[in-house]
């Protein structure tokens, strides 16, 4: 049956404040992190209709919603509930993955980290400069992009994976839309499988993740990288890929994947205009309604190039940033970026300014 309500968590301030305060009235920790949210934007869709409520907690609990009243409430503890520790790793502070590209045609450095010594060493800088995790990638996923065979994008990620597994403790995903790759690269030591197809490009992903038993990033994508940008269409953006998320992680459960195992990613770039893209970070904290962690990927992509006017994607660091700093504020556990150092000092300053001292994003 389809979704008919959606909470999107507003009024975020920092839990910092929370701690301090004799008491708290109109604020409640969203995904006991590190943040509190204070009001709701109520969003019904009914067919093609869609109404929009913006409630203060109080307003919230005291309006009659009536048949919708359940549905409210699962949403409501799913934003409050915690979000239980992925690979060992606590979500209660953002969280960064850096990117380790292993493609000779990757757009965002042109290849420049295709040989598997310059990429483990990449990857180890990466580490170094404050990366949680390092997602290994074999098979270029940029729009229009043609597809490789499994066994070559195995004999470019496991040298790698293997390469930092023997130097570094750093957690590390695996980039792939193949069972095969999954298996391989978990063999060599990924703790992580990333899936910008959230494991339904491969009819064996499913099950192989089930039995790998690592945890999963599931990303929306409209459309195969090949053609995704030709034209994509949403009725709503932000709501259509909340509910592809929510059935995705309904089929990973009943196919034995733990809940405990999944993250959601809407998938900024894949199949999606600027006003899409827009829509779905300016959108972004509705996701905590599913009740699991959230990543997001905006590093270098086509519309921060668009907003600030630079062709060449490795120089939009700058942009990157800024859009790194718009998911953090909203909530998101993971972010993955091409640079780890620009981001991680930016984190740093922005939470240490918004809580009021030096301690939530440090070490
Ligand atoms: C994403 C991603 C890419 C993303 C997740 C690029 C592999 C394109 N983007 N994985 N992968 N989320 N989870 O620009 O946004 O890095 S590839």
């Amino acid at each position: 049956m389809l979704r008919e309500i959606y909470l999107r968590p507003l009024g975020l301030f920092p839990a910092a404040l929370h701690e301090a305060a004799k008491d708290v009235w109109g604020g409640l920790p969203l995904a006991a992190g590190w943040l509190d949210f204070t009001a709701l934007e109520v969003i019904e869709r009914n067919g093609a209709r869609v109404d929009r409520f913006i409630a203060g907690l109080g307003q919230f609990f005291e309006r009659d919603w009536g048949r919708r009243t359940l549905n409210a409430s699962d949403l409501f503890e799913a934003l409050r509930a915690a979000r239980p520790r992925l690979a060992g790793m606590a979500l209660d502070r953002p969280r960064l993955m850096g990117i380790v590209n292993v493609t000779p045609d990757s757009f965002s450095d042109g290849g420049a980290h295709f040989d598997a010594n310059m990429a483990v060493a990449h990857g180890l800088a990466l580490a170094a400069d404050g990366a949680d995790i390092l997602d290994i990638g074999g098979e270029s996923t940029r729009p229009g992009a043609e597809p490789v065979t499994e066994t070559e994008e195995i004999r470019r990620i496991v040298p790698v994976i293997a390469g930092l597994r023997a130097r570094s403790e750093v957690r590390i995903s695996i980039d792939t839309r193949n069972a095969q790759v999954m298996r391989e690269a978990v063999a060599a030591g990924a703790d992580i499988i990333n899936d910008v197809s959230a494991l339904m490009h491969d009819p064996l992903a499913v099950e192989t993740a089930a039995e790998l038993g690592v945890p999963v990033v599931l990303m929306h994508a409209q459309g195969d990288p090949r053609t995704m940008q030709t034209a994509p269409a949403y009725d709503d953006v932000v709501l259509d890929v909340f509910d592809f998320l929510e059935a995705r992680v309904e089929a990973c459960c009943r196919a034995g994947i733990p809940r405990e195992h999944l993250v959601l990613d809407p998938g900024i770039g894949f199949g999606k205009t600027l006003e899409h893209n827009l829509a779905l970070m300016a959108g972004l904290s509705i996701f905590h309604g599913l009740g699991l962690p959230i990543l997001l990927g905006a590093s270098r992509k086509r519309f921060i190039g668009t907003l600030t006017g630079v062709e060449i994607p490795a120089d939009r660091t700058h942009g990157s940033v800024g859009a790194a700093l718009s998911a953090a504020a909203q909530g998101a556990q993971i972010i993955r970026v091409h640079d780890i150092a620009a981001t991680k000092a930016a984190l740093t300053v922005f939470q240490a300014c918004n809580d009021g001292r030096a301690t939530a994003a440090g070490g």
